[in-house]
């Protein structure tokens, strides 16, 4: 059970770098929202799957618990590839119906967080001791053509993580997705629907403060990997939700005018007092935006699911 790294050398602690220098020398300031997930980040998040008022992974696990049959006899994989698999706590869902339906041989999850990659494959690995579990260390987004292509493979990208990237990253992603699918190949991608603003905005801005820790943790990362000096604790969490473009923005907030080196980029930001940079997007979809963006790059839909509550969505596609 090897990993395979394409993270490895320099590679991560460059491309931070970079969009570190990038988004923070930008005007407003901003940071991708993929530097959350270290392992504390990662850890973080799972805590927000579990919260009251995070609704996304517990609507999605719905759907899985009603439709994963239906979905593992439409695709018809014997191999799952996950993208941004995390803790891989939903994918139990999607193997069983892979395994019930028989044709299920290789399960190959897509991280960027080696710990919590190799936690979670070595846990389905005893699970399911039939499985060849396949860890891929590697960046969605730039790793997409250097995926292993055996099989006939299920891609699934779930939680709703597409919506962090904005319009035209996400039009570029699925474009390049698609060609790297063979025919027969299936992908099975979540989004979060668009739906009342107050509900949106509670799950993104919990009472106990998940989010809020899981957003500064962006700023312990930086310092950790960029030797800096920003104090987390001199930011404020912010959630907003953007009606004109249907997406939450996750902001953190500099409760006083300071300033912050960041000894590795030989680089120092002044940050005025109230001054918000953006850690994230989280894009809110509705149905014909789902398929509007899927048949732009070039997928068919096979099948559109939601819970009963209409919250989240998991879309069946073929190439
Ligand atoms: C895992 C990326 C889908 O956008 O809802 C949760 C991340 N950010 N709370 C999301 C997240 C703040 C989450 N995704």
């Amino acid at each position: 059970m090897a990993l395979i790294d394409h993270l490895d050398g320099d590679y991560l602690r460059q491309a931070l770098e970079n969009d570190v220098r990038t988004g923070l020398t930008s005007s407003p300031k901003w940071l991708p929202p993929k530097w959350f997930y270290d392992a504390t980040g990662s850890d973080l998040f799972s805590r927000i799957t579990r919260l009251a008022e995070y609704y996304p992974t517990r609507r999605e696990l719905e759907i899985l618990r009603r439709h994963a049959p239906g979905m593992a006899v439409h695709s018809g994989a014997d191999t799952l590839v996950e993208l941004g698999s995390g803790t891989s706590e939903k994918t139990v869902l999607l193997l069983d119906a892979l395994s019930a339906s028989g044709t299920l041989r290789t399960y190959m999850p897509v991280d960027v967080d080696a710990v919590t990659l190799e936690a979670a494959a070595a846990r389905l690995a005893t699970r399911y001791p039939r499985l060849a579990v396949q860890p891929v260390r590697a960046d969605f987004e730039h790793h997409l053509s250097l995926l292993p292509r055996e099989g006939r493979r299920m891609v699934a990208f779930l939680g709703g993580t597409i919506g962090n990237l904005p319009p035209a990253a996400r039009e570029l992603f699925l474009k390049e997705l698609r060609a790297t699918l063979r025919p027969g190949d299936t992908l099975l991608l979540g989004t979060d629907l668009v739906k009342d603003v107050r509900r949106l905005v509670a799950a993104y801005d919990d009472g106990r403060g998940v989010t809020a820790a899981f957003n500064r943790n962006v700023l312990h990362v930086i310092n950790r990997e960029l030797d800096g000096d920003f104090e987390p604790d001199a930011f404020e969490h912010v959630a907003r939700y953007d009606e004109d473009n249907a997406w939450i923005e996750m902001r953190l907030r500099a409760t006083r005018a300071m300033s912050v080196r960041l000894g590795r980029l030989g680089l120092s930001l002044a940050f005025e007092a109230g001054e918000e940079m953006r850690t994230e997007i989280s894009a809110k979809f509705r149905e014909e935006d789902v398929r509007r963006e899927l048949a732009a790059a070039g997928f068919d839909v096979v099948r559109y699911y939601t819970d009963p509550a209409g919250d989240f969505a998991l879309t069946l596609a073929g190439r």
